[in-house]
């Protein structure tokens, strides 16, 4: 490794919020490449994911984290386990609040829930999805946050428009220790490649679907290898796990049309990821309830 400068600065954040808050676009703003998946839909990231952000003063791994919300499934009790977890692991903590929402009792239960775990990491207040709000309204946002908690500073941002996302990137090492980098140079996630993968097909799954049943998707990539006597071609084998027999005919679509669009959308970003050519073999599978039943969720990596 090369050698660091006098006072260069490493460790961990993580961001915390209500689902959809915006946590990991703005884990992918900072890192500067798509380490999470995004979608609209409420409880999109199911596990801890580390991204790693390169600076020349700082190597600042984000931990983004699953929505935190009051669970109704077993799938829900195990996310919340998991982001209290990481919450006593980190230096700092970015508890994140869209700019276009009220500041409500889901914001105080989290605050509430910080103040338990992790009662000396500093909290770094963030308004997101600034671009989406008038000024005199993110204004009023933040006071409106700074009743929740106490902050040790408070920011707005926009991952869409890079608002202040470089000043957060700032507030954030402010508050590492100094210390050797902990990640080699150009790593930007610590995630098994099969695993982003499987999260691919999964955000592409998810577009367009409705109601519960972007809850019921799991993706698990059974097999991933470069086809024989080629080394322009990888094959990936993928099932597409739902939770009732019932929800089959709508991930799949009239003739397959919608599992074709889902293959064909993932597919693009599979090939950006591993830089090479892809055969990508979908199915869509019943695995019974899984949300709810501990067996099936071991099976399904949780
Ligand atoms: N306009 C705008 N939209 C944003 C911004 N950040 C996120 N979004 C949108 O908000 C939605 C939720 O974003 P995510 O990053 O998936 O939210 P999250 O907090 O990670 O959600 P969970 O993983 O479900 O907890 C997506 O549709 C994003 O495109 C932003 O800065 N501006
Ligand atoms: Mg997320």
């Amino acid at each position: 490794m090369t050698s660091t400068p006098d006072g260069f600065r490493s460790g961990f954040s993580c961001f915390v919020g209500r689902p959809n808050a915006g946590k990991s676009t703005l884990t992918n703003a900072l890192v500067g490449s798509k380490v999470a998946i995004t979608s609209s839909k409420p409880q999109t990231t199911r596990h801890t994911i580390r991204g790693i952000v390169h600076r020349p003063d700082a190597q600042l791994v984000i931990v983004d984290t699953p929505g935190l919300h009051r669970p109704r499934t077993l799938l829900g009790q195990r996310l919340n386990d998991l982001v209290r977890e990481t919450w006593s692991e980190v230096d700092v903590v970015g508890f994140c609040v869209p700019a276009d929402q009220t500041v409500g009792p889901g914001d105080r239960f989290i605050a509430a829930e910080l103040a338990k775990v992790a009662k000396r990491t500093p909290v770094v207040g963030i308004i997101t999805k600034t671009d989406l709000v008038p000024r005199d309204r993110v204004a009023e946002q933040l006071l409106a946050l700074q009743d929740v908690m106490d902050f040790a500073e408070l920011v707005p941002v926009s991952a869409v428009d890079g608002f202040q996302v470089g000043l957060l990137s700032d507030l954030l090492v402010q508050r590492l220790p100094e210390g050797m980098p902990l990640y080699p140079e150009g790593e930007l996630t610590d995630e098994p490649e099969a695993t982003l993968v499987a999260e691919l097909i999964r955000e592409a799954a998810l577009e367009g679907v409705e109601a519960e049943l972007p809850h019921s998707i799991a993706v698990v990539v059974e097999e991933m290898r470069p086809r024989e006597d080629r080394d322009d071609l990888i094959d990936v084998h993928a099932n597409i796990f739902i939770e009732r027999p019932s929800q089959k005919p709508i991930v799949i679509g009239r003739g397959g049309e919608r599992l074709r669009q889902v293959g064909t959308k993932a597919r693009g970003h599979i090939e950006r990821l591993l830089g090479s050519r892809i055969y990508l073999d979908l199915h869509v599978k019943v695995a019974k309830e899984w949300q709810r039943d501990p067996k099936q969720l071991r099976r399904l990596g949780f």
